[in-house]
């Protein structure tokens, strides 16, 4: 009985060995499919787009990525897109930490409201231990995380009033994207939250079903929403959300060694590149998207340090409430990292 088992184990891993090479040329698909949210127009979209064009050229078309956007393969239902991901509906995915949230708690550490004052606390964040404890608790879930990119700050903007206060929010239906916490930071602030996909949103607004929303200026402009009524915006950077490439773990484990060099490499390279795309125009530097959108009629409203401060107030509850869902150690060492940062 032992030997027969034995012998059949041989034989198993013979046979194994004898099919594997071709196996493997096999497993290759011919198109890999990668999610986004908005289009390739949107600096977003162009991350993803770099990335696959390296990855084409330099696999010599052996991995050949086609970008579904509009989150089309999971019928544009953005909360859903990580589980598509981890079950192969989906090959790759460049993804919003937000529309993740639902499935990784850890990843609503970027929408704790006023958590990231700057740019450098983004990159503390994503470039230092935060980042890669993120990354092991990806792996962890069976997605093979690769870089981190960006979708940025995130502004309010509706078709009603100025925003300066939490008073002014006071009953504004807003559209908020699928993370319960959004739910509560604006309910804290007085607003009328409801949640919906993007897709759903843009003739939301269209349709003044709802007043406003929140979303990067990169957004903004490229889905050119002062054309559905948003002509008052409030900068006031409560939140940003990254991006982060990832691929899913058996396509990943079926491309050589080389290949799999060559698709994280691109990962990295596109996603800086990208993180330089999605902060043109927007920073203090260089203002000149805002410029933009004032030249549209649209009313920019920026915050004195005491109006920044009562929004900071107001979402103090919602902040400590998530800071124990998100995990306490892990928020520390994110406000650790901001305090240390390089300015
Ligand atoms: O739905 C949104 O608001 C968007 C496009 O920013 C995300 O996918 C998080």
């Amino acid at each position: 009985m032992k030997i027969r088992t034995l012998l059949g184990a041989i034989t198993c891993s013979i046979a194994a060995l004898a099919v594997a090479p071709s196996a493997m040329a096999a497993d290759y698909k011919s198109e890999y499919k990668l999610s986004i949210v908005v289009n390739t127009t949107f600096p977003w979209g162009q991350g993803a787009q770099i990335w696959s064009d390296l990855v084409r050229e330099r696999t010599n078309g052996r991995i050949n990525i086609k970008i579904y956007p509009g989150t089309s393969l999971v019928q544009g239902d953005q909360t859903r897109e990580f589980n598509a991901i981890r079950q192969g509906v989906i090959d790759m995915a460049v993804g919003s930490t937000i529309n993740w949230s639902p499935q990784i708690k850890e990843l609503n550490l970027f929408s704790l409201p006023f958590l990231m004052p700057d740019y450098a606390a983004i990159d503390a964040l994503i470039k230092g231990e935060v980042g890669q404890r993120l990354f092991q608790r990806l792996e962890g879930a069976g997605v093979v995380p690769l870089a981190w990119g960006e979708n940025g700050y995130r502004q309010l903007s509706n078709s009603k009033h100025e925003v300066k206060a939490p008073a002014d929010l006071k009953g504004l239906k807003l559209r908020v994207v699928g993370s319960p916490l959004y739910i509560d930071t604006f309910t804290a602030l007085g607003a009328n939250p409801t949640q919906m996909s993007w897709a759903d949103a843009q003739p939301a607004l269209a349709s003044g079903a709802v007043d406003g929303q929140e979303n990067p200026l990169s957004i903004y402009t490229g889905a050119k929403l002062h054309t559905v009524g948003q002509k008052y915006l409030t900068l006031w950077n409560y939140v940003a959300d990254p991006l982060i490439f990832v691929v899913n773990k058996q396509v990943w484990e079926s491309w050589t060694e080389e290949d799999r060099k060559i698709v994280g490499e691109a990962a990295r390279e596109a996603a800086e590149r990208q993180i330089v795309i999605s902060r043109k125009g927007v920073t203090p530097e260089d203002n000149s998207l805002l410029k933009e959108i004032e030249a549209q009629g649209v009313t920019v409203t920026a915050l004195t340090p005491e109006q920044h401060q009562a929004f900071v107030d107001a979402t103090k509850g919602v902040f400590d409430k998530w800071k124990k869902t998100i995990g306490e150690d892990l928020v520390n060492q994110a406000q650790k990292d901001i305090e240390n940062r390089k300015k």
